[in-house]
């Protein structure tokens, strides 16, 4: 038993080392593990990092803390973006705020603040982490993006969540374990109060279970889709940041 059980081991391996990484990454591929900038200069690595994280923590959940560990200094990161627009709509009290949400769904929507805030609402504590180092605490309130979702009805062939900021550049996305993920947030409050505009206010999106970058801020649409294609393009950072 043990003995064919290592050879079938070693031989999967000495299969892996013979045949090289094509081969390593179609398997990868076929059972959803290749992440969306697998080819690019960092690929190799960023598809480890993306297998070994789904494998092991596809059902698992980020820290959640007791309340007396929310930062007393939550670090906001950097000031708020200014445009016409924003400042028409923050003087608003966010009124005018919409959430589209569109692509591979049956009933595209676009949501106000109201509408959000009418669906059922969920409360964590857990960290946002910066890839520079910092991290802090806070309790977030909002809805699930997978109620989202489920309101509009995801087709079955959608694989990601785009989703946008009014600010300009801040586009990201997640595959549907991490968009369907209980603890993944559309989240409009924050230590009890409306969310602030420094902290992304009305409307950010909270990934807890990946870094802080992922966590877009003034969030403004989200497209489900099949391809990252023509969405978004490979940058700086890992598009899978599991923590
Ligand atoms: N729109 C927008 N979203 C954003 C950012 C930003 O500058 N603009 N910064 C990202 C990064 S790098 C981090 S670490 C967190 C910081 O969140 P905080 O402002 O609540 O500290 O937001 C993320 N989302
Ligand atoms: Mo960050």
């Amino acid at each position: 038993m043990s003995v064919s059980r290592r050879k079938l081991i070693t031989g999967g391996v000495v299969g892996v080392g013979l045949t090289g990484i094509a081969v390593a990454a179609r398997t990868l591929d076929r059972y959803g593990l290749l992440p969306p900038d697998a080819g690019g200069m960092y690929g190799a690595g960023h598809s480890l990092t993306y297998a070994a994280q789904r494998l092991i923590t596809r059902h698992s959940m980020a820290r959640e803390f007791p309340a007396e560990k929310i930062s007393r200094h939550p670090f906001a990161n950097g000031k708020p973006f200014e445009s016409d627009e924003f400042a028409a709509m923050r003087a608003d009290g966010f009124a005018d705020w919409r959430l589209e949400v569109r692509g591979l769904v049956r009933s595209p929507a676009t949501l106000s603040m109201a509408t959000l805030k009418s669906y059922p609402s969920r409360t964590q504590i857990t960290a946002l982490a910066c890839e520079e180092g910092w991290s802090y605490v806070a309790e977030w309130t909002g809805t699930p993006l997978s109620h989202v979702l489920e309101q509009v009805g995801v087709q079955p062939e959608a694989k990601f969540v785009v989703y946008e900021s009014m600010e300009p550049y801040w586009k990201d996305a997640i595959d549907m374990a991490d968009a369907l993920h209980p603890q993944t947030f559309v989240a409009y409050g924050f230590n009890g109060s409306d969310l602030p505009v420094e902290f992304g206010g009305p409307l950010r999106m909270r990934v807890p279970r990946q870094l802080g970058y992922k966590s877009v801020k003034f969030l403004q649409r989200i497209t489900v889709t099949d391809t990252l294609e023509g969405h978004i393009s490979p940058g700086a950072y890992s598009w899978y940041a599991g923590i």
